[in-house]
Order: C-alpha cells, then structure tokens, then sequence
C-alpha cells in the first residue's frame, strides 16, 4: 500500500450553482471548456453524492472512455469521493472503463453505485465533448426520478467536499489509500471478461475462428473497448493480431467520430465492401455500450439485429433456457415485437434511453432488450454493451455456420422485413427545433383519422410511457404517427447533443412479402419520409434540404 497517509485535510469550497446541470438521455454532457470552468465538475459530482447518499462507508466504481479530461477528472473525482466518506472506490486503471464495465463491477462487486465519465459516441478532445453519468447499484443508469433530484440539488448547491492531496498513480493495478478511503485500480477487463465467459461458448467461438477460415474486423474506434477486444478477440477467441482496428485509446479519438455507424466507421466499411472482405465486422463506441454488425456487403440495421438475437437466444448457453421477455425503445423498430408474438414472450416499448429498461430486468421481465441507435443488451448487466452483442452474434455464426446477409435475410423470410431509417438534422436552432415540435403537437388531434399517402392515421400521438414495475411515469418522449399498413413516422429531440439541437426522425415500413425485400432501404423509405417532411415542413422549418446523418 502506498498512501498520502489518513491525516488529509479536508476542504470544504463555498461555489454558486450552475443552471445548466440537467442530465439528458445519458448522463450529463458539454463542451470540455464547460466542463473545465472552476467548480463545474465539483458542483455536479457533489449534488450526486448529496442526492444519492449518505454515502459514508460505500464503494464507489470509477472509469470512463479515456477521452480528453478523462484523467483529470477521475483525480478529482477520487479526492472528492475520499472527503465524502466513501470507503472505497474501485477505478479502471489509468482511469480506463467501459460503461458495460462499470455496470459489470457495480454488481459483481457490490458496489453502491458508479461515476461514468464519458460522452459517448460524441467527438472529444480539447473542443469535443465531456459527459459523466452516474449508475445505481443495480448497475444501470440512475432513473430519471434521480437524474432530476440531482438537477434540483445542483441548482441550491453551495459548497462542496474535497480532500487536499496529489495525484494517485493510476497506470497500475494496486491498492493506495487517500485519506480514510481506500482506492482500488483494477484491470478494466478481468470481470468482464469473466462474464462474457459465462455467457458465450468461447470455445466453439475459438473453433470458428481456427484454421483462419473465418476472418472479422473489429473497429474499437481508438475509444475505450480497444483493450476489451484485444484481450477477447485476439487473445481467448484466437482471432489473428489485426483483427481489431484502431485499438489504442486515444484522448481526441484519433480525430474521429467514435460513433459505430456507417458514416463515421470509414475504413470499416471500406473493408467490408472492398475484395475479400471479412465475414464479420463489428464497431463500438467511445464508451463501449454501443455496437455495429455488418455482414461483406451488408448492414444489418440495429433493429433487426435485436430480433435475430432473440430469434436465436437459445443457441447460447448463456440465453439457453430462453427469454422472459424483450424490450425496444419506442422509436427503435417493430421487428422484435415480431418474435417476441411468435415465441409468445412480452415485448415492452419504452422511452429512449437505457435508464427505462432497469426496472424491466431487474424485475426478471425481459431478458434481452435493444434500441435502434447501435445498442443491444441483456440482464447480464444494466447497461447496453457493445462486445457482448458482438460475442453474441460470433456464437450464432459458430453455431449456425451461415454468413450474417443469408441469417437476416432468413430471418426476414420468416418474420418480414422492416424497412428502417433515421435521419438525424444536427446542430438545428434550438427554438426552431422546438417549434417544430409544438407545431407537431398541436396538429395531433387533426392528424387522427385523416389520410396520409393514401393510408389512414391508425394513432398519432405524444409518447408517454407509465412503467409496470414502479409506476414511474413519464411524457413527452417523441411524436409517433402510425398509418394503417404499418408503416410509422417518429419526430423527437435528442437528449445528447452539446450544440443547438438535434431532430430525430424515425422511419419504419413493414413488407411481409420476400419477393420485396431487395430494395435498398432508401428507395423502401423514399415515399415515408417524403411525408414525414410534408407534415411536419422540416425543410421550411429548418431550412435543410436532408438530413446530415442517415442511420
Ligand atoms: C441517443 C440515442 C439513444 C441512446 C442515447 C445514449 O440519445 O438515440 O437511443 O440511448 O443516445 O447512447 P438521443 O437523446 O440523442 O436520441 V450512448 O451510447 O450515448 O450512452
Ligand atoms: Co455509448
């Protein structure tokens, strides 16, 4: 044990509230300069403790994606965790975990809950974004009745808790003790690793992989799971060195978009679509929680990637005894709810965002669950987890020995095919965004029962959602308008951006005919998403042509 010794001071700092401080879909996210003004941290980290607590004698697990401030802020945080009386904190080393990771130690270890320090799948660096969220101690993202204690306590907070003293070293495993707490650095990977080992047949992983006849690519977008796949990947699973791109973690990012789609994941797809593409290629994000599945020449979109796992669930020893029942968030597509009917299981449409599937599996009512932005997830913990599905799908492909393409478009003949496409229009003016929205809102009870393209309106509301297990009830979480052949239209806001605003819309098609599931997605869209524009005037309103991202 090295340690600064039991005798630190302990100061308290008088500071004024900042008014910004309400977390979104994830956690709190801004700009690094925000984030870097004197206090910003402190205020928002003390009004977590102070909402959550007493916190006297708990553990605390620490970690984040390794972004730009990544290392100063777990200092601080560390010394403020030790002045408020944590007992203990475990902490990734070099301050290095995965939100899965978190979500895994939270409950292998028994921890009271746990500080994520990440944006995610937004850009980092001095001009990028930063972000922490806080996780409960069933290992999922503290739920909305929390988030906003936390928003109200950082609006009166006063002062916060610090102890004086250096850094830690944190480049190695090892125990140190700051003041009365006791620091643990852990290797980030060892209890996840531990659990994928649990639930995936490795070996048979392995055996795919041998004789190399079956190649992948994996892009750990020089965010945080580089270590993760390295280990797994290349080192239990036996996937030649190379196999995972990208793998240091880096504080910018390398410059890129650590966002596991087919826009920013460049050489990704380049691979996939070029001569002697791999059977598989894989993607996460900055924090690891999210993942992209491609087949040579194919995308497998999210959605669809939920309802092939839960179709094929009992062919990992993991899921063997099958599912309880599944969960998508509201805007993510209907194909789920398809083998969730023909398994005869529950499906449970929540809002966006993880923090609503926690009651769900913690009530041992769904199994697995997903949402159309590249997250999938099960009850192995409370968090989306990006290597998992991609272990999940390696285990179907051993299992099955068929090509990713020849699964879904199997799954597809069966099931039907749900044509699926969000547009994202970034960086909009926020009142302009909202305005869009209200005038969306107001046409709602008029859009019940008119025609749109020839189909009548089936539903056209504002979704709420009431949640079976506590009751907890929410609104405001996205317009949807259903047509009378399935197809459905979704207009929300994101909760994540750090500039101006985000719209979100979301497109579904439903054809149960084989003979037509060749098209590309843009041409099945083409004609809904030219109504999603004539009723909601995003090009007037916006004065966008299209969409900046296409998922
Ligand atoms: C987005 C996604 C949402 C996801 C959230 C966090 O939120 O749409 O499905 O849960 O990001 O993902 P929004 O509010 O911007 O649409 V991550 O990987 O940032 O933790
Ligand atoms: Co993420």
């Amino acid at each position: 044990m090295s340690d600064p010794g039991d005798s630190l001071p302990i100061r308290t700092v008088p500071t004024r509230p900042f008014q910004d401080q309400r977390p979104g879909t994830s956690g709190l996210r801004k700009k690094v300069r925000l984030f870097q003004q004197p206090h910003y941290l402190e205020n928002f980290v003390q009004a977590v403790f102070d909402t959550v607590g007493p916190v006297q004698g708990r553990t605390l697990v620490l970690g984040g994606d390794g972004r730009y401030h990544n290392d100063v802020a777990v200092q601080v945080i560390l010394r403020m965790a030790a002045a408020n009386g944590f007992a203990r904190v475990l902490v990734g080393r070099d301050g290095l975990l995965s939100t899965p990771a978190v979500s895994c130690l939270i409950r292998r270890r028994k921890a009271f809950g746990g500080i994520v320090l990440s944006a995610s799948h937004n850009p980092g660096g001095p001009e990028g974004d930063f972000g922490i969220k806080y996780n409960v101690a069933n290992g999922g993202p503290a739920p909305e009745a929390v988030t906003e204690a936390i928003y109200r306590r950082s609006r009166e907070i006063r002062s916060y808790r610090i102890l004086e003293a250096p850094d830690l070293p944190l480049g190695e495993p090892g125990v140190h003790r700051l003041g009365e707490t006791t620091v643990e650095v852990v290797d980030p990977v060892d209890d996840y690793a531990a659990l994928m080992e649990e639930l995936f047949d490795l070996d048979a992983i392995r055996a795919l992989f041998a004789g190399g006849r079956f190649r992948m690519v994996y892009d750990a977008m020089h965010a945080v799971t580089g270590p993760y796949a390295h280990r797994i990947l290349e080192g239990r699973l036996g996937a030649p060195p190379g196999t995972v791109l990208h793998g240091r973690p880096l504080p910018d990012f390398g410059g890129g978009h650590p966002d596991p789609n087919l826009t920013y994941a460049r050489e990704l797809v380049a691979r996939l679509w070029g001569e002697e593409a791999p059977d598989l290629g894989a993607a996460s994000d900055g924090d690891g929680d999210r993942n992209m599945i491609l087949g040579p020449r194919f995308f497998v979109t999210p959605s669809d990637s939920l309802a092939v796992l839960a179709a094929n669930a009992t062919l990992v020893p993991g899921y063997a005894r099958g599912l309880s029942g599944v969960a998508r968030s509201m805007p993510t597509s209907r194909a789920v709810d398809r083998v969730a009917a023909a398994l005869g299981i529950p499906c449970y449409e929540t809002p966006t965002g993880w923090k609503f599937f926690g009651n769900l599996l913690d009530a041992g009512r769904v199994t697995l669950c997903g949402e159309e932005s590249f997250g999938t997830g099960s009850d192995h913990l409370r968090e989306k987890d990006g290597l998992w599905a991609v272990l999940f799908w390696l285990n179907v492909l051993a299992v099955r020995r068929q090509g990713v393409a020849e699964i879904v478009r199997e799954h597809w003949a069966r099931y039907g095919r749900h044509y699926y496409s969000r547009h994202d229009y970034e960086g909009l003016d926020r009142e302009r965004a909202e305005a869009l929205m209200e005038a969306l809102r107001k046409r709602l009870p008029a859009l019940r029962g008119e025609r749109l393209g020839g189909r009548e309106v089936e539903l056209a509301d504002d979704f709420a959602y009431t949640d079976p297990v506590d009751g907890s009830h929410t609104e405001g979480q996205g317009i949807r308008i259903l047509l009378e052949d399935g197809a459905r239209i979704v207009y929300r806001l994101s909760g994540t951006g750090t500039e101006g605003a985000t719209l979100r819309v979301y497109l579904e098609r439903y054809e149960p005919d084989p003979a037509r599931h060749g098209l590309e997605p843009r041409e099945a869209l083409a004609e809904l998403a030219a109504l999603a524009d004539a009723v909601a005037g995003i090009r007037e309103r916006t004065g966008r042509e299209r969409p900046d991202v296409v998922t």
